[in-house]
């Protein structure tokens, strides 16, 4: 089982590439990066973080690995800074996955209603466009409302949240786990649906949010399916282990940039 990660590199900040590789793995699959760019730190709550553009280099890579004959299960989309990268994440998808792999995109570019500082509406136009195409899409909920040119509410009903899932499955996503949703005050977890069917599930919302949750949500969610869970237990798995890392983050006030998941995930049994 091989799954291609393409998104970036931040060196610092535990989100992105540094978190969906040790999940992946874990989870006992062979994981291919294709880094879209190598940034110092992640952009949101960083000053002055420095950025080297991996887009030229792309092709390179993507027709060496056509070159060789070499194929995916899956493919898996996260961050992504420039938008001529959407052709290339296309050709991926075109030549590189195999005819029954699956396209999985989280298009993080977005949260509490506003776009992360370094992105603009030509990455939404992209992020449309793979999501269009993509077997599995896994939103926020302000990502879900760029996707789907909605207004972004923070207090909402089930119809608003039935119109975010529902949309994206009519303009072709095939599954949506919209992530980040309660109903009530004290709940916090995810929806998924497909043109037949919702599923929900959650958890105790914490009193404190951090970065990085949703790549390390979208990596688990992934590794989940690509180990044939169920989304009932895909949603639970991944719910619950956001949950305990919030907790385990939360006794040390001096770690703010993202979540310390890796003795959440060391201490897994599987
Ligand atoms: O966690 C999403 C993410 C990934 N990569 C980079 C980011 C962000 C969110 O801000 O800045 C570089």
């Amino acid at each position: 089982m091989k799954v291609l990660s393409i998104q970036d590199i931040s060196c610092y900040g535990q989100c992105s590439l540094t978190v969906a590789l040790p999940i992946l793995s874990s989870y006992g699959i062979e994981t291919v990066i294709l880094p879209s760019a190598v940034l110092s730190t992640h952009t949101s709550g960083f000053k002055n973080f420095t950025v080297l553009d991996l887009t030229d280099e792309m092709p390179k890579i993507i027709n060496h690995w056509i070159s060789e004959g070499i194929e995916f299960d899956a493919i898996y989309t996260g961050y992504i800074g420039d938008v001529k990268q959407f052709e290339y994440i296309l050709q991926c998808k075109d030549k590189l996955l195999k005819t029954d792999g699956l396209f999985i995109v989280d298009p993080a570019m977005a949260d509490y209603g506003k776009l992360y500082p370094a992105l603009n509406e030509n990455i939404v136009e992209g992020m449309k466009r793979i999501c269009q195409v993509a077997d599995y899409i896994i939103p926020n909920i302000t990502e879900a409302c760029f996707l789907t040119d909605s207004v972004y509410q923070e207090t909402y009903d089930r119809n608003y949240i039935s119109n975010l899932v529902n949309k994206p499955t009519n303009v072709g996503a095939k599954n949506v786990i919209l992530t980040g949703v309660g109903y009530k005050k004290e709940e916090l977890g995810a929806i998924y649906a497909n043109d037949n069917k919702v599923i929900e599930y959650f958890g105790i919302k914490q009193p404190i949010s951090y970065h990085g949750t949703g790549d390390i949500f979208s990596s688990l969610v992934v590794a989940n399916i690509m180990n044939k869970q169920s989304i009932e237990d895909t949603l639970k798995d991944s719910v619950d282990f956001i949950i305990d890392c919030i907790k385990e983050t939360s006794t040390d006030p001096l770690h703010s940039y993202g979540v310390k998941f890796e003795k959440i995930l060391a201490s897994k049994k599987r």
